[in-house]
């Protein structure tokens, strides 16, 4: 069974998340059948990439795989995980990737979504960020792209609460660029991926480049990564975490004892 659908068509490159009885979770499945599409959508010199969830979804992507992730011991995130290197291809690739959101976006789905260079929702979409909710030690690149995607204290209350925002709220932020009625979405999308399409697209690859090094230019010293990398290993080796895991698996709320 596909994982996605992919076509091109008019130098426009579409990819719809397709594994709805896990709502779209970002298994190591999922994730590598996106990347090859990326490539294989670079290679047919798409100027513009969507990336969508079936009409009418109401989960866009339910975030990490949480059964792909280990109980402890082991960095959940690290720059090997499914999601990282997911995050990496999308802000590598040759031309625009607009995510058109529909549904709820959950968790790492949060952060491709906000690693896209547009973002297209409908009123109706939402966005979470889950690792509070399930005891995960979120990565430091990882907090880069929400930094970069929304403002401070966003972030801290997105964070720390793990509440949805809705659409509208996240369009005020700047978090995303168009909300519009769901029934105007993919043509709003097309549009803007046409208009894109119909511009110089080495001087907008080039661009995009340019600005994903200038976002990613945060001086951290080496002390400061490894103190970081320090506590994150406090958390996945902590109760907390395995608590969090197990929780999700055995569909039931967690209680967390700071441990
Ligand atoms: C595996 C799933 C998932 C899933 N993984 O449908 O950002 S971090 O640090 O937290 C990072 C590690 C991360 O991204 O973690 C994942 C964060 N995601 C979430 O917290 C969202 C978890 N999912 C949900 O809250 C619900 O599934 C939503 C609200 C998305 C949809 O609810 P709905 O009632 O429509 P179900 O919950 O019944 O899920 C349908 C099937 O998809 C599986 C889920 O286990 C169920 O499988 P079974 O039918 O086998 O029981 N599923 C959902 N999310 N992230 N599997």
């Amino acid at each position: 069974m596909d994982r996605i659908q992919i076509r091109c068509e008019g130098h426009i490159g579409w990819i719809t998340l397709n594994h709805p009885e896990k709502r779209n979770a970002l298994s190591d499945e999922l994730v590598k059948a996106v990347i090859d599409g990326l490539a294989r959508l670079a290679k047919e010199s798409c100027r513009a990439v969507v990336i969508r969830a079936p009409a009418g979804a109401k989960v866009w992507s339910a975030g990490h795989d949480v059964s792909e992730l280990p109980e402890g011991r082991r960095d959940p995130l690290g720059w090997d995980d499914p999601l990282r290197h997911l995050v990496r291809a999308i802000e590598q690739h040759p031309s625009p990737v607009i995510a058109m959101i529909e549904g709820g976006v959950w968790g790492g789905a949060c952060e491709v979504v906000l690693a896209c260079d547009l973002i297209v929702a409908a009123d109706t979409a939402t966005f979470a960020l889950t690792p509070a909710k399930l005891g995960v030690p979120y990565n430091v690149s990882g907090m880069l792209t929400f930094l970069n995607a929304a403002p401070f204290r966003i972030v801290k209350e997105m964070t720390f609460t793990a509440e949805p925002i809705p659409a509208a709220r996240a369009e005020r932020l700047g978090m995303i660029n168009r909300i519009v009625p769901a029934d105007e979405l993919e043509a709003v999308t097309n549009a803007i991926a046409h208009t894109i399409a119909g511009n110089a697209p080495l001087a907008i690859s080039v661009m995009k480049e340019q600005l994903r090094i200038l976002a990613g230019a945060h001086p951290m010293s080496p002390q400061g990564f490894e103190r970081v990398q320090g506590l994150r290993r406090v958390v996945y080796d902590s109760a907390d975490y395995r608590e969090g895991i197990r929780a999700f698996k055995e569909k039931r709320k967690p209680v967390f004892e700071g441990r």
